[in-house]
């Protein structure tokens, strides 16, 4: 036949041609044959070298948008007024709406507001396996098993190993032999390991990690809901580098209607000088690479994930630190300092319930913060800790306890100093939170023109308070506040900052709120010369008030408004002449 004719008289030739075509293939260099897919069997494919693969539960997620009931797709819910009493009851025992909580399905659905390159994002196909490590202290039946179940439901089920929730001496009925009975029917991949005594969150944490037999561990707090996908973003950077940890982005479960909300779309992790958890900006290279792992200094501390390889190299949590505080600081010092890297995984979504309040007395009689505080300055600071003490000196006071186990971790893992932490891992955090606190603009107290018996009034009262009084001047530390130089004014020494959230009709509230340095609605200063406080960057609106009832707001300025005439009992002249030019600038 024809072909067979060709066959015979070109065999040479095409063999020929086809081992060139073959040779050209194999030896391509690497650039083309950079972006080609090669698909394999189970879906999975092979991207750059790499076996990634879809672990997308379509099954599940198709299932799960068909559910109705309270609180279905994180929507806000609320109690009929006839359970008022029951309501009142369980809030009182767990700062939260915990009978609402008993209405909402264990399994709940929850919108999915991930950024949306995380639908289709593919992973590495063999990731190593989880434990979910889970220390509670008497926590509400339906918070922690919904915890469980989330975590579990939507998980790949040869990933998720283990469901270890460590009972830390909880003494509600329920949390015992009926929790261990209801697992064993109903999620068996779940146990109870129970301590014998209090001792806090962090030896919790630590004992759980302990019988965990799993290859990753993921710690979560026992009032949580994982939601789609949470899991293998978390292990995908363990599995490029086991010396990684990886913390998922923090969504807010409303502790009165359930509500799932974003708290924002990422920041990293920080602390300031009297290590309060702060946050700093992400970078803008990380900004554009959304929704991709990005660098952050500092955990938050409750939910991460951590290889069980590099968490004992790491010693695991110094067990010398009590109930909880400064722990979060401690493992993210170590995993950075000692040739580690911590990221946020924006396709890691994790609800938490923020308490109304926190319902647990104090279980220690001593003042055990400050005392894990000094241990986690004194072995990882260096010469750094002294800006801590400098705010805080009675810190100095509390006796550390036995840290040489602690510096020998630091020793045997070669760690570096924490100048190197500070100089490029959190290299823009002192401009934000600088070592020494720059000189006050003003300070004192701020005493009315119109009635100059009368001053600026705070009780310090709490967030969302509304400063609006004016009271008789005295010496007590209610009248004494700072124009800080962030370009805040703020009770002395207080984190809560006058604050102007909306402009609207001529007398605005000013409310105490969070200090959040980002200028905006917090940004004041003042007009030596008209004795005028201004509100905000353009300055058309001041500090007002009125004297019959003593209230305080902001009103569009006018020079010739008395009740906008402010004298502040210290003024640096020379830095206010030059408060433009002085950072942070708007
Ligand atoms: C949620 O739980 C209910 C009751 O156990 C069950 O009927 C339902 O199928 C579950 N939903 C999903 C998506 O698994
Ligand atoms: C007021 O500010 C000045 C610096 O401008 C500072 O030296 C002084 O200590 C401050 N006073 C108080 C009570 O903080
Ligand atoms: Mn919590």
């Amino acid at each position: 036949m024809r072909l067979n004719r060709i066959w015979g008289r070109y065999r040479e030739r095409i063999i020929v041609a086809g081992l060139v075509v073959l040779v050209i293939i194999i030896m391509a260099p690497p650039k083309l044959v950079h972006n080609m897919v090669k698909r394999e069997d189970e879906g999975v494919v092979v991207i750059d070298g790499v076996r990634k693969k879809d672990y997308n539960d379509y099954k599940y997620l198709k299932e799960e948008v068909l559910q109705t009931g309270t609180g279905e797709n994180g929507i806000a819910a609320s109690l009929s007024p006839g359970l008022d009493k029951e309501k009142e009851a369980l809030y009182k025992v767990n700062g939260f709406n915990a009978r609402l909580s008993d209405d909402i399905a264990l399994n709940r659905s929850l919108k999915d507001i991930r950024h949306p390159k995380c639908k289709k994002k593919l992973y590495i196909a063999d990731l190593p396996t989880a434990a979910v490590v889970v220390p509670f202290h008497n926590e509400h039946w339906s918070t922690l098993l919904r915890t469980a179940f989330s975590a579990y439901n939507r998980s790949p089920k040869h990933l998720l190993k283990e469901i270890i929730l460590v009972d830390d001496a909880s003494t509600k009925d329920f949390l015992g032999k009926k929790l261990d009975d209801y697992l064993a029917e109903h999620l068996p991949i779940a146990r109870v390991v129970r301590l014998p005594s209090r001792w806090g969150l962090i030896r919790a944490r630590l004992e759980g990690a302990k019988h965990a037999t799993a290859d990753v561990l993921i710690f979560l707090d026992s009032h949580t809901e994982c939601t789609t996908n949470w899991l293998p973003p978390l292990l995908e950077p363990i599995a490029m580098n086991y010396k990684t940890a990886v913390c998922p982005f923090i969504d807010v479960i409303d502790f009165e209607t359930f509500e799932y909300r974003a708290q924002d779309e990422g920041r990293r992790g920080s602390f300031d000088w009297e290590f309060y958890y702060k946050r700093l900006p992400v970078l803008p290279e990380d900004e554009a690479n959304m929704p991709e792992p990005f660098k952050s200094p500092v955990m938050a501390g409750g939910l991460f994930a951590i290889s069980s390889k590099f968490f004992w190299e790491l010693g695991g949590y110094d067990p010398g630190l009590d109930i909880w505080g400064g722990e979060q600081y401690e493992l993210s010092f170590k995993v950075w300092q000692c040739h580690g890297t911590m990221v946020d995984a924006p396709c890691s979504r994790i609800g938490h319930i923020y308490r109304k309040f926190a319902p647990f007395p104090n279980p220690r009689k001593d003042n055990f913060i400050a005392r894990n505080y000094r241990r986690v300055a004194e072995v990882w600071m260096d010469e750094y800790k002294k800006f801590l003490y400098m705010r805080q000196p009675g810190w100095l006071q509390v006796d550390t306890g036995d840290i040489s186990e602690q510096l020998a971790v630091r020793e045997r893992n070669k760690c570096k100093p924490f100048k190197w932490f500070m100089d490029n891992v959190a290299f823009d955090l002192v401009k934000h939170y600088p070592l020494i606190e720059p000189p006050d603009y003003c300070n004192g107290t701020i005493k009315s023109v119109a009635d100059p018996r009368l001053c600026v009034d705070t009780e310090m009262k709490g967030q969302f308070d509304r400063l609006d009084s004016l009271g008789e001047c005295g010496p007590g530390s209610q009248y004494q506040f700072q124009l800080t130089a962030f370009k805040d004014i703020r009770p002395l020494k207080s984190h809560n900052c006058f604050d102007v959230p909306d402009l609207k009709g001529d007398k605005a509230p000013v409310l105490l709120y969070g200090c959040h340095k980002g200028l905006g609605n917090q940004m004041w200063k003042y007009d030596m010369t008209n004795q005028m406080i201004n509100f905000g960057h353009h300055a058309t609106h001041c500090l007002d008030c009125s004297i019959s009832n003593k209230e305080i707001f902001v009103s569009p300025c006018d020079f010739d408004s008395k009740t906008q005439k402010w004298i502040w009992s210290f003024v640096n002249k020379e830095r206010l002449s030059n408060y433009d030019n002085l950072d942070p600038k708007p």
